[in-house]
């Protein structure tokens, strides 16, 4: 009798009619076939042997360069069950509208299979997918991405418990793309595009989307979140996770290399993007990374604003979408002081001497296995995850946001990430520059009414005896003179390291109508040529501004109906209490 698996992918190359169907055991010699096959395609291209062993550049379509939220669905049963924040598509609709586009969607193509884990075999915290696909790119970026092949296999095959992902690029058609989520049945439809977070169905289907689903139903949390360790000069490491929509520096921080590693505060990578995270027997609730790579973003990527991960991508590296040397090296914006003659862009033509535009995708990418980052932490696939004592929530605030603040209580913290808002970058298809709310960063990532989102986290917090203190913070103040205020990179340690006092009971804070924001001497900022003056606005908090936060807030709430918890909506009242008091103490 055929298994739950062979049935599954059975029943996808009917529908789908490859060619042939290869089963992926995720060697490296696989990997090499299926690199040869890409470079036969033209697309792809094998960069300096010498200076960048076994590293490729890869050249989308030029549609297909960012995740497309407008055609992201959640099919679930009820259209009240994806709420106001998702796309929705009633399941049999879907399964007729885009199963006709899946029908025959490979022929004379191959239709790989891919049996994929997120998170370390044998922890109790990791589960299985198994993805097909048409994409050799795919295959080879899930391969960095997932442990895949037969360490998949064998936990599949005891439990015969996974996640099928059904994957196609279609005919790359915008007007064809679409990615579906079955969050009852736990499957996965993606069609029309090969780029990551629409077609590495691992990452933001499953261990967001559908993980957010299963996390509620099993009571754990799939949450869009770096995790770092911060070292102390004791040698002690203190675990933390961190939520900032794509492209704000997710991992950047988490890579960081720190300022103030002479005086013995270290930082230690965990994972750059998603955390699922339980209550362990200790009472502290454990995370671990699900992912085995980063998908990072490359242009502003250098020496300086993350060595680490320059370093990480000297070898077995897929850049995607990056312009490339006349040596055959990737390159892209700010990655080196001067633009480098002779460059071809990203779309594999010459740039012309004064040619406008960027040489390299704003939301170009690498994709290089997390084992090489030169600060990987020895637990980063510990079974039983890391025990995490603070969250921090941020996005890109030009103005309103200080540069850290500390909530009251969980419930407190819950309502910060519920209003975090932030401006929007290239990581989505769309308008660059716009502010939206993003609660919890999860925005396009939760898989269901984010008023029962916003429930389960509040509920979380009576199951977990020693909770995270949760945080906000905003790398990204602007002066009145539209210049950054803060340098960002390895000096956000030294906010790292106030958050870490203020987890211990230290650290200098004062109590204003939003949270607790340090003092200007509670930060270490020895080393650092900062002016008071740019300090006290990058901790300013102005009472005009956040009445206006707060009714936006307020407006934003209202989109959650009845949905939405009262608890949040008496902190947000609470919160506007705080500051007419203010107000009115002033005026
Ligand atoms: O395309 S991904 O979703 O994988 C990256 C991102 O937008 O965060
Ligand atoms: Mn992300």
């Amino acid at each position: 009798m055929a298994t739950r698996l062979e049935a599954w992918v059975e029943e996808a190359a009917q529908k789908v009619r490859p060619k042939q169907v290869v089963w992926c055991d995720g060697s490296e010699s696989e990997a090499q076939q299926m690199v040869e096959r890409l470079v036969a395609e033209g697309r792809t291209v094998h960069l300096n042997e010498r200076t960048y062993p076994n590293c490729v550049l890869h050249r989308s379509d030029p549609s297909d360069v960012a995740r497309t939220e407008q055609v992201t669905f959640i099919c679930s049963r009820r259209k009240d069950d994806a709420g106001p924040t998702n796309n929705w598509m009633a399941p049999e609709e879907g399964k007729q509208k885009i199963g006709a586009l899946f029908d025959g969607a490979m022929a004379g193509r191959t239709m790989y299979v891919v049996p994929y884990l997120m998170g370390p075999a044998d922890s109790h915290m990791t589960r299985a997918g198994v993805e097909v696909t048409d994409s050799p790119y795919v295959v080879v970026s899930m391969r960095i991405m997932a442990r895949i092949g037969k360490i998949a296999l064998d936990r599949i095959g005891k439990a015969n418990d996974f996640v099928p992902g059904l994957h196609s690029l279609g005919d790359l058609n915008p007007a064809r793309r679409f990615v579906l989520h079955f969050p009852e049945e736990k499957l996965i439809w993606s069609i029309g595009s090969g780029y990551g977070g629409n077609a590495l169905l691992g990452k933001k289907c499953f261990a967001l989307r559908i993980a957010s689903w299963m996390a509620r139903e099993q009571g754990w949390m799939a949450e869009h979140m770096l995790i770092l360790g911060l070292e102390d000069p004791s040698g002690k490491i203190t675990y933390m996770a961190a939520a900032f929509p794509s492209a704000c520096g997710k991992t950047n921080l988490a890579m960081m290399v720190s300022a103030l590693e002479d005086s013995g505060y270290r930082v230690w990578t965990v994972g750059d993007d998603i955390a699922w995270m339980q209550p362990g027997p200790d009472g502290y609730l454990h995370a671990i990374n699900p992912e085995a790579g980063f998908f990072g973003v490359a242009p502003g990527t250098n020496e300086l604003t993350n060595p680490n991960v320059m370093t990480a991508v000297k070898r077995n590296t897929i850049f995607t979408n990056v312009a490339m040397t006349a040596s055959r090296e990737p390159w892209w914006e700010a990655m080196t002081e001067e633009v480098p003659s002779d460059l071809t862009d990203w779309q594999g033509h010459k740039v012309s001497a004064g040619a406008k535009g960027p040489a390299a995708h704003a939301n170009s990418r690498y994709t290089v296995p997390a084992r090489q980052a030169p600060r990987i932490s020895p637990k980063w696939e510990d079974l039983s995850g890391v025990p995490i004592s603070a969250f921090i929530f941020g996005g890109r605030r030009a103005r309103v946001a200080p540069l850290v603040y500390e909530s009251w209580s969980w419930q407190h913290g819950v309502f910060v990430g519920a209003g975090l808002a932030s401006e929007t970058t290239a990581a989505i298809t769309g308008e660059v520059g716009v502010r939206r709310r993003d609660p919890m960063a999860m925005l396009p990532f939760c898989g269901y009414h984010m008023g029962d989102y916003f429930r389960h986290w509040l509920e979380m917090g009576q199951n977990i005896p020693h909770p995270p203190k949760i945080f906000h913070v905003n790398w990204f103040r602007k002066g009145s003179n539209g210049k950054l205020l803060w340098p960002g990179y390895g000096e956000n340690v030294r906010v790292l390291k106030w958050i870490l006092e203020r987890v211990n009971g230290k650290g200098q804070a004062e109590e204003t109508p939003i949270g607790f924001v340090p003092t200007t001497h509670a930060l270490t900022l020895d080393g650092l040529d900062i002016s008071l003056d740019k300090m006290e606005e990058l901790l300013r908090v102005d009472a005009a501004d956040w009445q206006k936060e707060a009714d936006e807030i307020g407006v934003f709430f209202k989109k959650f109906g009845d949905r939405l918890p009262p608890e949040l909506r008496e902190e947000q009242a609470h919160l506007t209490e705080r500051l007419n008091l203010v107000t009115s103490a002033k005026g």
